[in-house]
């Protein structure tokens, strides 16, 4: 793309229509990024999106096409290949699910473009499809959750609603992974119900309800696993509405750890925050000025993270939380 516009420079130039000076000198400079983005389903993805927005500016020199898929991998797919056709520099892709990009990440690849892969991975045959990942190592953050858990429940029957995220998407299945490895090891680990909650508050709310409307009277329940805070969001509110308490009856768990999950962890309706963190613009810029350096960059960058307790949680986390 960069080389187009300096090509449709040069040829107003030479056709004399360039007799003014270019408005815009530093254009033919820009480099462009197309990013597509899953959507808007939660916190974490808005911080996500506001991370790329504020990185790829024109005054930092770049030129930004953003793509909002509205949680629709085909949406996705599309945006790719106009991405494609528009000839920009560098694609970067937030993928929905694991599988199915195979042919779009070819075409990329035959157009020469290179594609940055963000927070989500790509199941595909060949890595060299995608010049690098920039993420959460997901199956780590339900690790982290489930040793949580070990430590709380020593004895005695565990009683678990698990809440899953988009089907098929990194998240989920290193988080469930995780959780399902902890429930293999564990008798005592009842699974009560595996809900979709598909990362969102409203539909976590509605499943939620729906399940706890059905629950017989006096079952327990000891853990709700989310699969991420708007999930959680949405699951207190329905427990809450069905009369548990959070954090005394029910042990609500969740990933991201964002600012208003963190509240509600001070507040001790969750018990356990598992950071994932959204900010990934400076890391994806980190990547693409390696490559306009003429280097290969690192293909695989995770990001270190920490948990939150309702008991070990202050203000000062809180008020200094970014996202
Ligand atoms: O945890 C969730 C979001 O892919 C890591 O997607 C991301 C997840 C994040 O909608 O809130």
């Amino acid at each position: 793309m960069k080389r187009l516009i300096c090509l449709i420079l040069a040829l107003i130039l030479m056709t004399g229509c360039g007799k003014q000076e270019p408005e815009q000198p530093e254009e033919e400079t820009l480099i462009v990024v197309g990013i597509s983005q899953v959507g808007a389903e939660s916190d974490w993805r808005v911080a996500n999106s506001e991370s790329m927005k504020s990185v790829f500016t024109e005054s930092r020199g770049y030129r930004l096409l953003f793509e909002d898929a509205r949680q629709i991998q085909e949406n996705q797919i599309i945006a790719v290949r106009r991405f494609i056709q528009q000839r920009v520099d560098y694609i970067v892709l937030m993928p929905l699910s694991e599988t199915g990009w195979d042919s779009v990440l070819q075409e990329a690849r035959d157009a020469g473009i290179p594609v940055i892969l963000v927070d989500r991975m790509v199941d595909v045959e060949d890595d060299s499809l995608y010049a690098a990942h920039v993420g959460s190592d997901c199956y780590a953050e339900g690790r982290k959750a489930v040793t949580w858990m070990e430590r709380c429940y020593r004895g005695g029957p565990v009683n678990i609603v698990h809440i899953q995220g988009t089907p098929g998407s990194t998240p989920q299945l290193g988080r469930t992974g995780a959780l399902e490895e902890g429930l293999a090891a564990h008798d005592n680990w009842n699974l009560l119900a595996r809900l979709d909650g598909d990362f969102t508050q409203a539909k976590t709310y509605e499943v939620m309800s729906r399940f706890l409307d059905e629950l017989p009277p006096g079952q327990g329940i000891d853990v709700v696993y989310c699969e991420n805070d708007n999930e959680a969001f949405g699951a207190i509110e329905a427990l809450e509405k069905h009369g548990f308490r959070c954090g005394r009856d029910v042990n609500v768990i969740c990933f991201d750890a964002t600012r208003n999950a963190l509240k509600l962890c001070k507040e001790g309706k969750i018990a356990l925050a598992v950071e994932c963190n959204p900010l990934l613009g400076p890391l994806v810029e980190e990547i693409i000025q390696t490559m306009e350096a003429g280097q290969i960059p690192q293909k695989q960058h995770y990001i270190e993270e920490k948990q939150f307790t309702s008991k070990t949680i202050t203000q000062q986390m809180i008020d200094s939380r970014e996202y």
